[in-house]
């Protein structure tokens, strides 16, 4: 009996599991372009039409492979406008009566496939390093559940950087080596930029047509959009951009997107590129004494250390993850975020870059604008969608714990085991932002005080009952305490004055 077999937009793998599971000869690929999944948030322009784009010729691709593919456009007049709508109307016309898929990486997903007319099996998303049995047994019985000790298992279990038994040069991290500040210069210009071709020009003007009102430049577009040209943009990366990439991941620029990223994530979250060859590709550069093993390590972790990580307790901690408010936070996100006006030079860099690129590195989304919603005690569910819908890599496995997690300690510190707040001081150290901002991060009240500085004590006093036993803030309420009253009253009187100011909507 015919079955039909759903390939989802960030599932573009040629080894995917419900691939493997089908009869090629027999079943039917089913592919979809569809209003609900493309409007549960409103993802940025570009997102949308990398998803589209790379499905579109995923979807060639794999009738080239052989395959019978039942792709849907946005626009088809018969579009149903949900994946579940469409299983059933393929179902009919093929005389299916059951689906083979890969597990989706939300819960959302899942359970209406789960609750779906037309019986869905959900294979396990094998594309990951460690299956949700690993890492469970994993997390079981822990106190804390530290990403060192998990990246260490993986290490192990893929061999990536070791000498047998042992790390590779004797260390399983390097990265207090890695928080160089800026440097002058950089001499790497970016990612591989790819010109349209006629099946991206076709989605870049049906985007056009249909999200003009969502947040976010279309175009320029020069994603990679298929997994040859995304294997382009690794091995440039791995050349150009890897040997510094260590030095330079926590830095941050004025007008510098991308400093020496990789800017993967859109690509092996779609299911373009595959984790162990990414990893296997920088340790390659390495043996070959082509990357520092500060870069290389560095790099590796983020791939099997924290990606992993984060998927694993997105799925451990189940589908009420991103309704946590675990710091009672509720003020809105402030119209910045979609590109209103603000003095505030660093948030207002990495929002601008974030609306032209649908991109913004690790340290901007973690310590601008995550630090600063976390100081102003923003409500972490909108922020959640904020990041869910603008960057081209967001998938609420990967988003959710990056967000409600590590950035907003929203789940009250599964993640993170204090919060990532800092003062304006960080940002200053680790970009040049500082010296283009109508404030001074050098002072911390009066007229042009820093609001990071002003915030960053306002957070620390609002939650002291919580934090001040956390024997990693302890320092921090020390310094406080040591302040005279006046000036610690000064500090928060100003801190509720620039709040109320930024609650009216004030240019602040
Ligand atoms: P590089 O800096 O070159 O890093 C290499 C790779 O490591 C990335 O491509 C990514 O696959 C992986 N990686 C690094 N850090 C993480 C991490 N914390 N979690 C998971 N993977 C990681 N990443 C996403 O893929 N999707 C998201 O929606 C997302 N949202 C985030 C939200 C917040 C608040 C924060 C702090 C981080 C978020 N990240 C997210 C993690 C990280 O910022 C991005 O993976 C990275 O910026 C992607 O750019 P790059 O490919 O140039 O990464
Ligand atoms: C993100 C996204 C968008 C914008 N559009 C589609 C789509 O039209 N069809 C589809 O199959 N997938 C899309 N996706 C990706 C899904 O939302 C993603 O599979 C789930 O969020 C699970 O990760
Ligand atoms: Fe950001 Fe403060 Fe520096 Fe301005 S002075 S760029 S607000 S940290």
């Amino acid at each position: 009996m015919v079955k039909l077999v759903l390939v989802l937009g960030d599932q573009l793998s040629s080894g995917l599991s419900a691939l493997r599971e089908a009869d090629k000869s027999r079943d039917v690929v089913v592919m979809a372009e569809v209003a609900d999944e493309a409007s549960y948030v409103r993802h940025h322009p570009k997102k949308i039409a990398f998803i589209f784009a790379a499905m579109r010729k995923f979807a060639s691709r794999l009738k080239d492979e052989g395959w019978t593919v039942e792709y849907t456009k946005l626009d088809d007049a018969d579009n149903s406008g949900s994946i579940v709508g469409e299983l059933i109307r393929r179902a009919e016309a093929h005389g299916a009566t059951d689906v083979i898929a890969t597990e989706p990486g939300e819960w959302r997903l899942i359970s209406l496939l789960e609750e779906s007319p037309i019986p869905v099996h959900q294979f396990a998303d094998t594309r990951f390093i460690a299956s949700h049995k690993e890492f469970e047994d994993w997390a079981k019985d822990r106190k804390e559940l530290r990403m060192e000790w998990f990246y260490r298992q993986m290490r192990r279990k893929t061999g990536l950087l070791m000498d047998g038994d042992d790390p590779v040069g004797g260390k399983w991290n390097y990265d207090h080596e890695n928080r160089k500040p800026p440097p002058g210069g950089i001499d790497f210009s970016g990612p591989m930029q790819f010109t349209p071709d006629d099946v991206v020009e076709d989605v870049l003007d049906l985007v056009e047509r249909r999200f003009d009102n969502h947040f976010g430049a279309l175009r320029p577009f020069w994603f990679a959009t298929d997994q040859e040209q995304a294997r382009r943009q690794l091995t440039r990366f791995v050349k150009h951009a890897l040997p510094k990439f260590g030095d330079y991941q926590d830095a941050m620029m004025t007008g510098e997107p991308f400093l020496y990223h990789s800017l993967i994530s859109f690509y092996i979250n779609a299911g373009l590129l595959d984790p162990m060859e990414v990893c296997e590709a920088v340790e390659a550069a390495f043996r070959a004494g082509d990357a520092p093993i500060n870069a290389a390590e560095g790099y590796i972790r983020q791939i099997i250390g924290w990606r992993e990580y984060m998927r694993g307790i997105y799925f451990l901690e189940g589908p009420d993850y991103t309704t946590r408010n675990g710091l009672d936070h509720t003020r809105d996100l402030p119209g910045f975020y979609w590109g209103d006006e603000t003095k505030m030079h660093c948030v207002s860099q990495a929002v601008a870059q974030t609306a032209e690129e649908a991109y913004a590195h690790h340290i901007q989304r973690l310590m601008v604008t995550g630090n600063f919603a976390l100081l102003a005690g923003v409500d972490p569910h909108q922020v959640h969608e904020w990041y869910l819908a603008v960057y081209a890599d967001a998938y609420e496995w990967v988003e959710a714990p990056n967000v409600i997690g590590m950035s907003q300690f929203a789940d009250g510190g599964i993640v993170g085991s204090k919060p990532y707040i800092s003062s304006g001081a960080y940002i200053n150290r680790m970009s040049n932002y500082c010296k283009s901002c109508e404030y001074k991060v050098s002072k911390k009240t009066g007229e042009g005080a820093c609001p990071f500085n002003l915030l960053y004590w306002h957070f620390m006093d609002r939650h002291r009952a919580r934090f001040e036993n956390n024997p990693r803030m302890g320092q921090m309420y020390r310094n406080w305490d040591r302040m005279d009253d006046d000036r610690k009253e000064t500090v928060l009187k100003e801190a509720q004055d620039w709040l109320s100011a930024l609650d009216k909507g004030a240019l602040v």
